[in-house]
C-alpha cells in the first residue's frame, strides 16, 4: 500500500533582502571558486567529527523518491588504503597503456595524470562512494531505485563542497573498472562503486595544473 503524504510548514526556510541575496550569491561564488582538485596530499588526519558533519551534509541531498541511494565507506586503515592503491594502479596501468584511446589520453594530458596513485595511501581518508541500484526491504523484497546515478552525483557534489568549506581538499578518483572495491570493502553487489573521493589537507608545496573554467556565456543560455 502506498503511504499518504504528511505535510509540515517550511519552517527552516530563510528569506533575505534583495541586497543580502546578491551579497550571499557573490560570497558563495567567491568561496566555491577557490576549490581545486588536488593530487598532492599531506598525511595529516581529518578530525572525525568534521568528516561526520560533511557526510551528514552530503546526506541532505535530494534523491529520486527520497530513497537516498548512497553509501559512503570511510577508509582510514593504512592496510585497506594500500590494497585499494594496489588494485587501482593495476587497473590504471591497463587504462593508460592499453585501454584508453589516444583521444582520451590527449584530453587528460593537461592534467598530468598517470597510473601512479600515491595519494591513495598518503591521504588520510578515502571516501568510497557506492550507489545502490536496487534495495531490499525488511521482508526481503526488491525495492526499485530511481535516478540513483543523478542522486549520488548530487550528494557527491555536496560532499565536495562541504569538505572544501572547512578547508579540506579532495580528488575525485575513478579507477575503471571499480568492481574490486566491492570485494575489498565487503559491499553487496546491489551497490555499485561510484567514485573514490580522496580527502585531506594539501601537501605543503602542492601544485595544481593551470586550468580555466568556462565563462558564463559558454555554460548558460538565457531564454
Ligand atoms: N581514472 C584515470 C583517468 C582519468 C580520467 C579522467 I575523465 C580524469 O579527469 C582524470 C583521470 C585516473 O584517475 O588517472
Amino acid at each position: 500500500m502506498a503511504e499518504k503524504p504528511q505535510w509540515e510548514p517550511l519552517a527552516d526556510y530563510r528569506s533575505y533582502s534583495e541586497a543580502e541575496t546578491l551579497s550571499r550569491s557573490r560570497s558563495f561564488y567567491e568561496e566555491i571558486r577557490r576549490r581545486r582538485t588536488v593530487r598532492e596530499f599531506s598525511d595529516r588526519e581529518i578530525p572525525e567529527q568534521v568528516l561526520e558533519n560533511c557526510l551528514l551534509s552530503a546526506g541532505t541531498a535530494p534523491s529520486g523518491a527520497n530513497l537516498q541511494p548512497w553509501q559512503f565507506v570511510v577508509v582510514r586503515d593504512p592496510k585497506v588504503k594500500k590494497t585499494i592503491r594496489r588494485e587501482a594502479e593495476e587497473e590504471e596501468r591497463e587504462f593508460y597503456q592499453h585501454r584508453a584511446p589516444q583521444e582520451w589520453l590527449d584530453a587528460l594530458a593537461p592534467l598530468g595524470t598517470d597510473s601512479d596513485k600515491p595519494f591513495l595511501e598518503i591521504a588520510p581518508c578515502l571516501i568510497v562512494i557506492f550507489r545502490r541500484t536496487v534495495d531490499v526491504d525488511d521482508l526481503g523484497r526488491k525495492v526499485k531505485q530511481y535516478y540513483s546515478a543523478e542522486s549520488v552525483g548530487i550528494a557527491t557534489g555536496l560532499l565536495i563542497a562541504a569538505l572544501h568549506h572547512c578547508g579540506l581538499v579532495t580528488l575525485t578518483h575513478t579507477p575503471s573498472p571499480m568492481k574490486f572495491l566491492n570485494e575489498i570493502l565487503s559491499r553487496p553487489t546491489t551497490e555499485r562503486p561510484f567514485l573514490i573521493l580522496v580527502a585531506g589537507y594539501p601537501a605543503e608545496a602542492a601544485q595544481v595544473p593551470v586550468i580555466t573554467k568556462k565563462r558564463l556565456d559558454e555554460i548558460a543560455t538565457w531564454i
